[in-house]
């Protein structure tokens, strides 16, 4: 392994950063495809059978007894939930395939956790609330509108394949928001805010879409 790929004590991965950077500057990737999500790999795509790790390098120890899940913004109803409260909320199921910007699609992932419409009755975001900022406990954000989050198909997820989230992967809990490009998934999720106005997250403001379907190739921009 190249030195410069291995994660740096204390700090992000700036290679990998500088890369994905000069990627969305030269449009890497890009077909001028569109398909349907009835195409079941979206153009540009890989099929892979194993799971990749894709983060900054930063992988932070967050132990079920450390952590807590805020909810704050525009909520009627702000909320901070340990482990034990965010378990004893009605668990939930989902099937579904994601799709990374860097190339990678990997289908048919089986996901138990708690459905966000769940954490919306919750909180109760208030009608000024239409866009969702969320934050990673190793200082990743991104952001998508309220209307992308509150799909259905939507988890925040503690297990994958019937296994607790290992470290890697996000553990204890990550967001997985199917319908886009997987950097909207947040891993170690620890606060999910709600706004008024669109709040670009880490890769947005590094030339990556604000939205990122995958179906429309929404990769850069
Ligand atoms: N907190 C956090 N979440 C993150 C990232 C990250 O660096 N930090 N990377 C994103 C990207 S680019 C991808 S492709 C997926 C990768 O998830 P995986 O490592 O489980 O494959 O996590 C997303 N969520
Ligand atoms: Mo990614």
């Amino acid at each position: 392994m190249d030195q410069d790929d291995k994660p740096e004590a204390g700090g992000i991965r700036q290679k990998l950063v500088e890369t994905k950077q000069a990627w969305a500057r030269a449009g890497r990737l890009l077909t001028g495809q569109r398909a349907t999500p009835e195409q079941r790999l979206p153009p540009g795509q890989r099929l892979v059978k194993d799971y990749p790790v894709l983060d900054l390098g930063i992988q932070p120890n967050v132990p079920e007894g450390a952590f807590r899940l805020t909810l704050d913004g525009l909520v009627e109803n702000p909320v901070t939930l340990d482990w034990a409260a965010f378990t004893a909320l009605p668990q939930e199921e989902r099937f579904n395939d994601i799709h990374c910007v860097t190339q990678w699609s990997r289908y048919d992932n089986t996901w138990h956790g708690v459905a966000v419409a769940t954490l919306l009755d919750l909180a109760k975001p208030k009608p000024e609330a239409k866009f969702v900022s969320f934050e990673g406990y190793d200082g990743y954000t991104t952001n998508l509108t309220l209307d992308d989050f509150a799909l259905p198909e939507n988890l925040l997820a503690h297990s994958w394949e019937g296994e607790r989230l290992t470290r890697q992967h996000g553990g204890p809990l990550r967001v997985i928001v199917p319908h886009l490009y997987f950097w909207k998934s947040t891993k170690w999720v620890k606060r999910i805010t709600f706004l008024a106005q669109n709040k670009p997250g880490f890769w947005e403001v590094r030339g990556y879409h604000d939205r990122g379907d995958p179906w429309l190739e929404e990769r850069y921009g």
